[in-house]
């Protein structure tokens, strides 16, 4: 890289898809996709709940009405949902010591140990996000819903996480299809305060960064098998360490049970194996470690198309352009 030289704007944009270069552009990275909303979905378990979408309609606009700079807004749970938080977080905080691997564990407790993790109330993504920006300089935004891949996986180059802040429906406390409060703050916060997990984190943002649409495909799909449904090797013993599975016990049991297909991370196959998300998944994806996944990682993302290179300014908030060609 060292015959490599800054760009401007323009070189890179002419050939490539638009991509912020400073986290405050994440302002135009809110697209949603729209699936699963109670307002589309009759499956929806709170589709006949005037109530609750009318609470979601809200909590969407706070998101939406979001800039860059602006303190994260508090949201006044009702007591319905933090009775629902209560219930998925003491499923998770019983499970959680056998089958999580020892990074989330190791962060799970000093949540407790702070307040931030109680099983009385739901707690604030401002007060997580100062968290985590002492821990490893993730901060969060508030997101209205399910983004798309390319606007989500942009701001993790940031270190910025989209995190929706509304919470699913009551009837269906223990898995939901969408995104929702306590997927992000049980299954993504304690593993973003993980310094190797961060950085691995970063590094699927940073590799989507005017990407093609079929790059961004498969980062999705490497995402998904990781950072949503990964499960890694802990002395010999397998354990989750995907935000999906410690945010839903019943998926949990299921991918540590015999009945799933388990296969060896390796980002070339992982990137192009189909996935769903409406059902649990039969094949999970099992890393060596943080560490080995993130070399795995790099030498794959190494064999991309992309014509430059980028790097993140933490100083400046900004992502530099080099051009390799
Ligand atoms: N299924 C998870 C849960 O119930 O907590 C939520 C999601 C994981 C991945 C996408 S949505
Ligand atoms: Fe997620």
């Amino acid at each position: 890289l060292t015959s490599a030289s800054l760009v401007g704007e323009d070189n890179v944009t002419n050939k490539s898809p638009w991509f912020p270069r400073h986290a405050s552009e994440l302002d135009n990275c809110n697209h949603l996709m729209t699936k699963y909303e109670p307002d589309l979905d009759m499956n929806h378990p709170g589709f006949a709940d005037k109530e609750y979408r009318a609470r979601r309609k809200h909590i969407a606009e706070v998101a939406f009405a979001y800039k860059y700079g602006d303190a994260i807004p508090l949201i006044d749970y009702t007591e319905t949902e933090n009775k629902t938080w209560s219930a998925v977080f003491n499923t998770v905080r019983d499970l959680m010591p056998k089958h999580a691997c020892a990074e989330y564990r190791r962060v799970f407790r000093k949540l407790e140990d702070e307040g931030i993790f109680n099983t009385t109330a739901i707690p604030q993504l401002d007060e997580m996000s100062k968290f985590l920006q002492s821990q490893t300089g993730f901060t969060l935004r508030p997101a209205a819903g399910l983004l798309t891949s390319r606007d989500f996986l942009a701001s993790l180059a940031f270190r910025i996480f989209q995190s929706t802040q509304y919470v699913r429906h009551i009837n269906s406390p223990y898995h939901t299809p969408e995104p929702d409060s306590i997927h992000e703050l049980l299954g993504h916060m304690p593993l973003l305060a993980d310094p190797s997990f961060a950085q691995f984190s970063q590094e699927i943002g940073l590799a989507s960064l005017g990407a093609s649409d079929s790059e961004i495909e498969k980062l999705s799909t490497v995402y998904w098998f990781t950072v949503e449904f990964g499960l890694c090797k802990e002395n010999g013993a397998v354990k989750a360490y995907g935000a999906g599975l410690l945010s839903a016990y019943g998926e949990l049991l299921h991918a540590l049970s015999d009945k799933p297909e388990l296969r060896p991370f390796e980002p070339a196959s992982t990137a192009v194996q189909p996935y769903q998300d409406q059902e649990y998944q039969p094949v999970y994806y099992v890393a060596e470690s943080f560490e080995d996944a993130k070399d795995k990682f790099r030498r794959w993302v190494s064999t991309m198309s992309r014509p430059f290179e980028v790097r993140f300014n933490p100083h400046t908030q900004r992502v530099e352009v080099l051009d390799t060609v």
